[in-house]
């Protein structure tokens, strides 16, 4: 099919689309273009996953509002087939690639995932298809490796035998169809034509501006805008560090930093979580030789060491309370990396509990959505431990009634990571407090 095909068989809704990997982006995207009337061909390695969302069944975890009903009520329809045969998608005039990008321990882009969809699809995609990856990917790989895969595997050029675009994800666990329909996209083409048949593409179902350009200013926005977001974390966890050494308090500055003019300063926390923002920065710097080792890879060390300088202040707090981290029992409030979550993918507790562990502490976890640690309510995690620990600002962590955990504790010491609880509500009744940033003699 020529562009112009494209072009009117999307207006007409009478092209099918091929939807690549069904996870947190791919399974919401194909369910959102199936709803739109057109058909959809949805595509994923692993058969017992395909098999519960042919039957209408959603696989992820976690509140997210309308997908389930969105799904169920495509997946009775006729335009919505569920598979993990790639032949399928030789009927397919769109193919959108949803698959992961992840990095190793040593911050190296893992694309095996990616290349194996190119060369899988490669095979089998018809003349005149347009493919548009949405995985995040670094700079510079829709150019040396999705494009010649394709190419080698088809045995046709680009913009000639096959379109190729990168309109990279914007979803957040937890909305991830509100932010897939109202947030706006990037849409890099290979060519200005094929960027503009991208944008009329989504704009079927992204109700919100789509802006066209081409496929690397793609790539670089998206890993852009999270390096941005981390870079900024980090600023604001090390002036907490600061105010830590010197004194201060950083939740303070950070309210009238903000009060100047073109000032926005982040929050300072425990750690950054997450699927996306802890990942991108390194793609982001990944094909950048020798700025691997710069301010953005400086960023993330500060915000991978936040959860060991909570260990430093419940190491403080203890030793105030004249014990050691060593022999004491630690209760952790917050185990996903987001408030009102259940998301616990890269998350700062995780890390923190590994180091109370190793540094002799016993440790105890709660989280009222996350299913391992929601089943005994806080009053009994807090029960005879030395140290309660906030890691996340789930709603429910603003209610405690510290006057009754004072009674279960053995030592009343808090560390409070988020700026919580009343700091000066916590001393009257007698606690050891230790605020993230927060020193006070
Ligand atoms: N965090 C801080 N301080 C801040 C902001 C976040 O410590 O000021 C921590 C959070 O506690 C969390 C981590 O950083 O552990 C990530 O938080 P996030 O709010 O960035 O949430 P994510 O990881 O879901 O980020 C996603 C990103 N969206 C995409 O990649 C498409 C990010 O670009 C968005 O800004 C964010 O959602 C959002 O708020 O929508």
């Amino acid at each position: 099919m020529t562009l112009q095909g494209l072009h009117r068989a999307i207006g007409s809704r009478d092209c099918v689309v091929g939807v690549i990997g069904l996870g947190y982006v791919g399974l919401p995207v194909a369910c959102a273009v199936a709803a739109e009337g057109f058909q959809v061909i949805a595509v994923d390695r692993d058969a017992s996953r395909v098999q519960r969302i042919a039957a209408g069944e959603n696989p992820i975890i976690g509140k997210e509002p309308g997908l389930s009903a969105l799904l169920s009520g495509v997946a009775r329809g006729n335009q919505f087939t569920v598979t993990t045969d790639y032949n399928s998608l030789v009927r397919a005039d769109v193919t959108l690639l949803c698959v992961d990008t992840p990095v190793d321990q040593n911050h190296r882009p893992r694309l095996e995932a990616l290349e194996s969809a190119c060369a899988s699809l490669g095979k089998v995609m018809k003349v005149g298809v347009l493919v548009v990856v949405e995985s995040t990917v670094p700079p510079g790989t829709m150019e040396s490796i999705v494009k010649p895969r394709l190419e080698e595997a088809s045995g046709r050029q680009i913009d000639e035998g096959f379109f190729l675009g990168h309109c990279p994800e914007r979803v957040m666990p937890g909305k991830l169809l509100q932010n897939l329909r109202t947030m706006r996209r990037v849409c890099g083409g290979s060519t200005p034509e094929t960027a503009a048949v991208m944008s009329q593409f989504y704009s079927t179902f992204v109700r919100a501006e789509l802006d066209e350009t081409d496929c690397l200013t793609a790539e670089l926005v998206k890993t852009t805008e999270n390096a941005f977001r981390d870079v900024n974390i980090a600023f604001a966890n090390e002036v907490a560090l600061i105010c830590d050494k010197v004194g201060g308090d950083v939740w303070k500055v950070r309210e009238l930093v903000n009060k100047a003019p073109e000032r926005s300063m982040h929050t300072p926390g425990p750690g950054v979580g997450g699927h996306c923002i802890p990942k991108d920065p390194w793609l982001l710097v990944a094909n950048a030789e020798g700025l691997d080792s710069g301010l953005i890879a400086s960023a993330r060390a500060v915000n991978d060491a936040m959860p060991l300088h909570m260990v430093d202040l419940i190491d403080r707090a203890l030793r105030r309370s004249s014990r050691t981290l060593k022999g004491s029992a630690v209760s952790v409030l917050g185990y996903a990396y987001l408030a009102n979550s259940d998301d616990t993918r890269n998350s700062p507790s995780e890390t923190l509990c590994r180091h109370l562990r190793e540094r002799g502490a016993s440790v105890s976890v709660h989280d009222p959505f996350v299913p391992k640690y929601s089943s005994a309510p806080v009053e009994d995690v807090v029960r005879g431990t030395d140290c309660v620990v906030i890691m996340v600002t789930h709603d429910a962590y603003r209610l405690i009634d510290w006057r009754k955990v004072r009674g279960l504790m053995r030592t009343p010491a808090v560390v409070d990571g988020r700026a919580v609880a009343d700091r000066d509500a916590l001393l009257a009744m007698g606690f050891m407090y230790l605020r993230l940033g927060a020193r006070h003699s």
